[in-house]
C-alpha cells in the first residue's frame, strides 16, 4: 500500500511512543481517541529508556499501523527503517543524527514518503537539494521536556525563517501548547507536530479540534 504524501497531513501531527504516556494508559487507546479526534497524521517514535524494543516494539508498532489504515491516516514510523519497512509504514522520519536521510531513501525507495528534521539554513539547503524527501520537521520551536537531546530553540522567527527556505512544506514542533500554536500560522508552517499536548491533554478531542482550526 502506497499513500501519496500530500501536505494536508502536516496540519495535526501526533508523535507518541509508550515513554510519552502516563497513568499505565495504553499507547493504542490514546491513539485511537486522537484518530477519532480527527488528527491528520501519526508518527510511532519509541525513544529513551524505558521505551519498546525487539518484538514488543514490532508487535505494538503492528497494532498501531492496523489502526491507522482503519482511519486513513498516515502511520510515520521514526527513525527505524526495518520496521517501518516491516510493517509497511506510509512514512519515515528521520533526523540529522539518523541513518543518513540519502541511504533511508534509497532503502525505502517507492513504498513510503521521507520526512527529514531540520534546524538550520545549511540543513534546510542540503535538503533542497535531495529530490525524494516529502516534508521537513523544524527543529525546536519551543522549549520541550519530551526530548532529552532536543537541539536548541529556534523560536517563531527561526521557524519562519526555515520555511522561507524551504522548497518543501514544513512541520513545526516542539513545545507547542493550545496557547502558543496561535503564533504558528503567521510562520507559514503546513501544521504542528505534538507529543505531549496530545499525549498529557485532559481532553484529546478539544486539543486536536484546537490543532485543525489554528494551523
Ligand atoms: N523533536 C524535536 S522537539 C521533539 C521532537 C521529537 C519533542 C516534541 O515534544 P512536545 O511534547 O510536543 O514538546
Ligand atoms: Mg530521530
Amino acid at each position: 500500500m502506497k499513500m501519496k504524501f500530500e501536505p494536508a497531513m502536516l496540519k495535526s501531527y501526533f508523535i507518541a511512543g509508550t515513554q510519552d504516556i502516563k497513568d499505565n494508559r495504553p499507547l493504542e487507546e490514546v491513539v485511537k481517541q486522537a484518530l477519532e479526534a480527527g488528527i491528520s497524521a501519526f508518527q510511532y517514535r519509541e525513544k529513551g529508556p524505558t521505551s519498546l524494543t525487539g518484538e514488543s516494539k514490532l508487535a505494538l508498532g503492528k497494532t498501531l499501523r492496523s489502526l491507522c489504515a482503519d482511519y486513513h491516516v498516515p502511520f510515520i514510523v521514526d527513525d527505524d527503517v526495518e520496521l517501518a519497512m516491516q510493517i509497511s509504514a506510509d512514512g519515515i522520519h528521520v533526523g540529522q543524527k539518523d541513518e543518513r536521510v540519502n541511504k533511508v531513501i534509497e532503502q525505502v525507495g517507492e513504498t513510503m514518503f521521507v520526512g527529514l528534521s531540520c534546524d538550520t539554513k545549511a540543513q534546510v539547503d542540503q535538503a533542497n537539494q535531495i529530490a525524494g524527501i516529502s516534508y521537513l520537521g523544524s527543529g525546536p520551536v519551543f522549549p520541550t521536556g519530551s526530548k532529552a537531546d532536543a537541539d536548541p530553540v529556534i523560536g517563531v522567527d527561526g521557524l519562519a525563517k526555515l520555511v522561507q527556505l524551504s522548497q518543501r512544506p514544513v512541520v513545526a514542533i516542539g513545545g507547542i501548547t493550545e496557547e502558543n500554536i496561535k503564533e504558528l500560522p503567521a510562520t507559514g508552517a503546513a501544521g504542528a507536530a505534538v507529543i505531549s499536548m496530545i499525549a498529557q491533554s485532559d481532553d484529546i478531542f478539544r486539543t486536536v479540534n484546537v490543532m485543525n482550526e489554528t494551523v
